[in-house]
């Protein structure tokens, strides 16, 4: 039997992932006096609560070469999935970690993907890649079959405090996001960066205009997943309007860890899904 493992970083918000070995390696949320680990011990909502009581300096940390090498283990087909390289050192440090386990170990083998996403889109692209171990494809034809899976990714944030902060977009971008009741709404770019689509003001508008730019993007009725922030009220809101629409719908509802939290704040949403 060949030893497969799924290993991602913790921007896809999962902490398991059944029927299939798997690791998820942390990125580390850094304040002056403070280091969060985001790994399934990590309280999420005392964290975000403690950010927002915070007004120093924060930032977070991508995993080193040596965080993906332990997590590789001792497997012989590895499945590794990264935030977007555009906004994350996390793809670098894996393609390192590729390269010297592959050195090692002529035997054994990376396919490493570059999400250039983040939160649910990533972590449809795991279930995606544990569907096809489960199917009992080879290594080569699941990294080709993976070619063609589609997806994208939507977001709302209420802040974009610490994503302009930490320079992951401008100033300018973030701005609205600032004001009190006004929702950014985005999507993750082909290039893997965020791009701005409107602005948004209360709940119901919010939920309708996601749902107007994931039909317009070509959803049709397919899985989709949902990260809240401390949100699972518009998450709800936005799982029924999808079903409502197309009731074979697949919609799961999860919640942001510590990465996205820090990044989507208190509020935010993820929406992935697949086209
Ligand atoms: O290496 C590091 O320190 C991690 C930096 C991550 C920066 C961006 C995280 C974004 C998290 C926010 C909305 C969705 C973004 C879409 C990405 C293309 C979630």
């Amino acid at each position: 039997m060949r030893k497969i493992k799924i290993v991602v970083d913790s921007s896809a918000d999962l902490t398991e992932l059944p029927g299939v070995d798997f690791e998820s390696v942390p990125l580390k949320i850094v304040t002056d006096n403070r280091e969060y680990v985001d790994n399934e011990e990590l309280d999420v909502t005392e964290m975000v609560n403690a950010m927002y009581r915070y007004s120093g300096k924060s930032s977070t940390a991508c995993p080193s070469i040596g965080d993906w090498l332990l997590a590789f283990g001792e497997a012989e087909e590895i499945f590794c999935l990264t935030i977007t390289s555009n906004l994350s050192g996390s793809y670098n440090a894996a393609r390192m970690a590729k390269a010297q386990y592959e050195e090692a170990h002529p035997d054994r083998r990376v396919c490493l993907i570059d999400s250039l996403s983040a939160g649910p889109e990533i972590a449809l692209m795991a279930e995606k890649i544990r569907d096809m171990i489960a199917e009992g494809l080879s290594f080569e034809e699941i990294s080709e079959r993976f070619a063609s899976y589609k997806t994208e990714l939507l977001f709302v944030l209420e802040s974009m405090k610490n994503l302009a902060n930490n320079g992951r977009v401008s100033r300018l971008a973030a701005a609205a996001a600032g004001i009190l009741g006004i929702r950014a709404v985005g999507k993750a770019s082909e290039q893997g960066t965020l791009e701005m689509l409107t602005k948004c003001r209360g709940a119901v508008k919010t939920i309708e205009t996601l749902v107007k730019y994931m039909i317009e993007h070509g959803y049709k009725g397919a899985k989709a997943r949902i990260s809240h922030c401390m949100n699972l009220t518009a998450a709800k809101e936005l799982a029924a309007k999808i079903i409502g629409l197309f009731p074979k719908a697949r919609v799961t509802i999860g919640e942001c860890r510590g990465l996205c939290s820090f990044y989507a704040e208190r509020g935010g949403l993820l929406l992935g899904y697949e086209v």
